[in-house]
């Protein structure tokens, strides 16, 4: 189905094309004079031709920068097959073109520009040729950014992109579920109603007088964004409507088949802003016989308390993880949890099984265990970069670092200079951080007194065994087996410096007890960070969620075993948490 030519590298053809570009930098001048208005009257050296390609082949503009698995796979479940943009000429060519933009502003500006294929696009768009960019593709067609710039984008619509102002009280890079104000004119989003569409950006676009004739929905976070537009056959979406589950494939549809009668009702006012996350965690390894499994500790011990001593073994990950995406998780997390000693890259089954899910399943996927730098039997030497670019193409939208990340931080406060060398500054670099989680594993050391340990100390809501009033919490590499010398207190707040862009907070002690969330260890972290914090281990009920939702600035919640043994349901939590009035995503 799909053609099998390799997308477009930005290493090829820059000298084969034919067709020289001007400057990128005069197209952007000649629309500053008619801001807002697409200039129908552009006078290119490229030329459009009428295409008589079939209605069911979309051109993909991939630029080689990072996951545009995912589009694929929702394309192919639309029943599309793709034809991925070789040069400039294809996308003039093209019937209908989406351009998932992925990674930094910068770098993918510098590529269109380098290619040709920045002055393709704004032809093609200048044209009205039916076009969808994502993300970043929605960010590259205003006048420029402030990520790492100022730098010049296409300059098609007037503005300029700029970061969230997290001294608003608001948590960046903006992750998760959230709520548009759609406006009239916006066919594409029909379906979309009141439903949550999922975002993940630390860059908006503000609504402006200039752009206003542009905008078709705008959406609240801190402050109101551009959400998404369109003019005629042009539009572009801040959201991944990729990841947004059935709402973002209806947007999909729309777009690829505009005559699509409206199918059904949109759903009445339910989203107003950034839901909460439910999560459903999938802690895999091999077992004794070799296969693949979901598996659950108690306190981070897999093994059955029988004679045998074998892995729990809960279900296969790719049948699961579907099952939780119809169930309504909000994302899903797979955790190789023996990556610390294994290299992800010889564990094949693990890629595999983040190349089926991402088929099927239309939510964020995180992938961890194993990050790190890495030299082979044979003595090749593997980046953790190399490693998290395996990941990313399988199917990952978000890498997550346990162990590699504490020795970072480690570092990090041993020397206070970021070298930019670890796994994590060197994947948010490229990936962005929005694109990073840190996983932490963290075990409470009671003490007597706050003086007792250089760490951060709590006053527990709970005391100790012996009666200790307070406690800190000792961070561990390798699973839990390793404590090392430094608290979550101080990791957090060294890793989100370092670059990451949300934190996985687990518990050892809380781990698989279903005896509720460590709210003290919850708090204390979502209270020091400016990034997301998911709070994880111990969930046992509903109410356990909304307790940890009400009582710190937790983000998501993450829980594995009552799910896998389907004591509670996804839906049962959900409910529970509308009832007390905590926004989720339905
Ligand atoms: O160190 O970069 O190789 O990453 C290894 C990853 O594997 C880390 O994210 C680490 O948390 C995870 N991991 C390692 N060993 C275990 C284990 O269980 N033996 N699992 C493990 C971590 C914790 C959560 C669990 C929640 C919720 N498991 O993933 O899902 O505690 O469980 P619950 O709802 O049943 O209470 P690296």
């Amino acid at each position: 189905m799909e053609a099998t030519a390799a997308p477009f590298s930005p290493t090829q053809n820059l000298s084969s094309s034919s067709i020289r570009a001007s400057s990128p930098t005069s197209l952007f001048l000649s629309r500053k004079k008619n801001p807002g208005k697409v200039n129908l009257k552009f006078k290119s050296r490229l030329s459009v031709r009428a295409s008589s390609t079939s209605d069911s082949v979309v051109t993909l503009l991939d630029y080689g920068a990072g996951n545009v698995r995912s589009i694929r796979n929702a394309l192919r479940h639309l029943g599309f097959s793709i034809k991925d943009v070789q040069t400039p000429g294809d996308i003039l060519n093209a019937d209908r073109l989406i351009f998932p933009g992925v990674g930094a502003f910068a770098p993918a500006m510098d590529v269109l520009n380098k290619t040709g294929m920045a002055e393709a696009l704004c032809t093609y768009i200048d044209n009205d040729r039916p076009f969808l960019g994502i993300c970043l593709g929605l960010q590259l067609l205003f006048e420029s950014s402030e990520e790492n710039g100022p730098v010049k984008g296409l300059g098609v619509i007037p503005g300029t992109v700029g970061r969230f102002d997290s001294s608003a009280g608001i948590r960046v890079p903006h992750i998760g579920w959230n709520a548009l104000q759609v406006g009239n004119d916006s066919e594409i989003l029909e379906d979309v109603g009141n439903r949550h569409l999922y975002f993940v950006h630390s860059y908006r676009a503000i609504p402006s007088s200039e752009n206003k004739e542009w905008i078709s929905s705008t959406c609240n976070y801190g402050e109101s964004f551009i959400s998404s537009i369109r003019r005629g056959n042009v539009h572009a979406v801040q959201f991944h409507p990729e990841k947004s589950g059935e709402t973002g494939l209806s947007v999909l549809r729309r777009f690829l088949d505009p005559k699509l009668p409206a199918t059904q009702k949109p759903m009445e006012g339910k989203a107003s802003k950034l839901a909460k996350r439910v999560i459903a965690c999938l802690d895999v390894r091999s077992n004794d016989k070799g296969d693949l499994v979901v598996t659950k500790g108690d306190q981070y011990d897999v093994r059955e308390q029988s004679n045998e001593n074998e892995v729990r073994n809960l279900g296969k990950p790719v049948d699961l993880a579907g099952q939780y995406y119809k169930d309504g998780a909000d994302e899903i997390s797979f955790l190789n949890i023996t990556g610390f000693r294994d290299f992800p890259l010889g564990d094949l089954p693990m890629i595999q099984v983040l190349r089926y899910t991402s088929e099927n399943v239309f939510v964020p996927l995180t992938v961890g265990g194993g990050i790190r730098d890495f030299t082979d039997a044979s003595g090749r030497y593997y980046s953790s970069l190399e490693v998290a670019a395996e990941y990313f193409r399988s199917g990952a939208d978000k890498i997550s670092i346990g162990s590699d990340a504490v020795y970072a931080a480690e570092e990090f406060i041993k020397s206070g200079v970021k070298t930019g060398k670890s796994s994590l500054e060197q994947i948010s670099r490229v990936y962005g951080n929005q694109a990073v989680v840190v996983s932490i594993d963290p075990r409470r050391v009671y003490v007597n007194h706050p003086d007792d340990v250089p760490y951060k100390v709590i006053r527990l809501t709970n005391p100790g065994p012996n009666g200790e009033e307070y406690a800190w919490y000792q961070c561990t590499v390798s699973g839990g087996r390793e404590g090392r010398p430094i608290g979550a207190y101080e990791l957090a707040k060294a890793v989100e410096e370092l670059g990451a862009g949300e934190i996985l907070l687990n518990c050892i002690d809380c781990d698989g007890q279903g005896k509720g969330f460590d709210i003290d260890l919850v708090k204390l972290i979502s209270d020091s960070v400016g990034i997301p914090v998911i709070a994880s281990s111990g969930a046992g009920t509903p109410q356990h969620f909304s307790e940890v939702f009400d009582t710190t600035n937790a983000s998501a919640a993450l829980a594995a075993g009552i799910f896998h043994r389907k004591e509670v349901l996804i839906q049962s939590v959900k409910e529970h948490l509308l009832e007390k009035g905590i926004e989720v995503r339905i």
